[in-house]
């Protein structure tokens, strides 16, 4: 029998649902229906049983090998300052670990934070910036609720997770300073060695590269347009000059003499970049499609 790739991801919270499509995307059906209730799930069509745990016991239970990789935010791996390894970035539960204080205080440059109180969840990451950046601050740690701790006069300023910013907004603070940037990250612990035995190793790490080959196909598909354009044959050096595409684009003779369709995939932040410039050199009919997968 297929020995199991045991996966943590988080029981019922802001990462659960992304991660779940995330396997999805991969072609690994598990009854994501079912997770929030049971701990394990097997996957119908994968050597793999996805193991729900709360998000800040996951990076201990892959150090300690329980799962022998997991999905989780880069700020718990980083706060918990355990030794496992980032495999794979994952593009989901963007946010950023920031310092934010009363919008009525003055802030000008860095060093006008030394000397405050600040309340945090997040005292390890806090402490290691502080020092980084030859601060002296007090370190307050509460649990939850962060962002009032300077409306009831606990803090002077916090460092919490943001990600639109409208907590801070509604709490009356500004965000000064990014500690770090964070994302659902794939990890596993550096020991591994010692805790799968010998004769599941080469299984259980044949299974880890699929994984990663299917994510990698989808995360970088997600990041990619497949782009559709007709332009005049005079201008398409040009247009395939803004567009290189993944090798070089297609060119397909349009029915109308002397024009184009160019088909190519781009990255999409360039497409925005240029799309200015394709309409100058007379694009036209110009579509912009979703990639489902990108093998490389
Ligand atoms: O029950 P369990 O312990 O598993 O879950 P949890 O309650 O500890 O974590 P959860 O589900 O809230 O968050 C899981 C992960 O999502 C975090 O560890 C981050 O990696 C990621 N993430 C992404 C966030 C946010 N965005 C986020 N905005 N985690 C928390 N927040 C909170 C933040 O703490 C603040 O209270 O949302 C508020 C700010 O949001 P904005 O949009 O108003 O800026
Ligand atoms: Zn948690």
């Amino acid at each position: 029998m297929t020995e199991l790739l045991k996966l943590a991801i988080q029981k019922s919270g802001r990462l659960s649902q992304d991660s779940t499509y995330l396997l999805k995307e991969c072609g690994i059906k598990v009854d994501v229906g079912h997770t929030s209730r049971r701990l394990k799930v097997r996957a119908d069509n994968f050597p793999l049983e996805v193991m729900c745990f709360r998000d800040d016991d996951i990076v201990s239970y892959v150090a300690d090998g329980v799962a022998h990789v997991g999905i989780v935010g880069y700020n718990v791996v980083k706060e918990s300052g355990t030794d496992v390894e980032i495999l794979e970035s994952l593009g989901f539960g963007k946010c950023r670990l920031s310092i934010a204080i009363p919008k009525s205080m003055e802030y000008n440059k860095i060093s006008d934070l030394n000397g405050l109180k600040i309340a945090t969840s997040y005292p390890n990451s806090l402490r290691a910036f502080l020092a980084t950046h030859n601060l002296e601050c007090s370190i307050h740690e509460i649990s939850g609720s962060v962002e009032i701790a300077p409306s009831i006069g606990l803090a002077d300023a916090i460092c919490d997770l943001v990600s639109s910013g409208s907590t801070l907004f509604s709490n009356g603070l500004r965000e000064v300073v990014t500690v770090y940037h964070s994302e659902a990250v794939l990890i596993i612990s550096r020991s591994r060695g010692d805790r799968v035995a010998i004769d599941q190793r080469d299984e259980i790490d044949e299974s880890i590269d699929v994984l990663r080959f299917r994510l990698n196909s989808v995360l970088r598909a997600q990041e990619y347009r497949y782009v559709i354009l007709n332009a005049p044959n005079s201008e398409i050096e040009k247009i395939i000059q803004l567009l290189p595409g993944a090798k070089s684009p297609t060119i397909v003779p349009l029915a109308m003499s002397d024009w184009s369709a160019v088909h190519t995939v781009v990255r999409e932040e360039k497409f925005w970049e240029v799309i200015d410039e394709l309409k100058r050199f007379g694009a036209q009919g110009i579509l912009v499609m979703q990639i489902e997968k990108m093998i490389s």
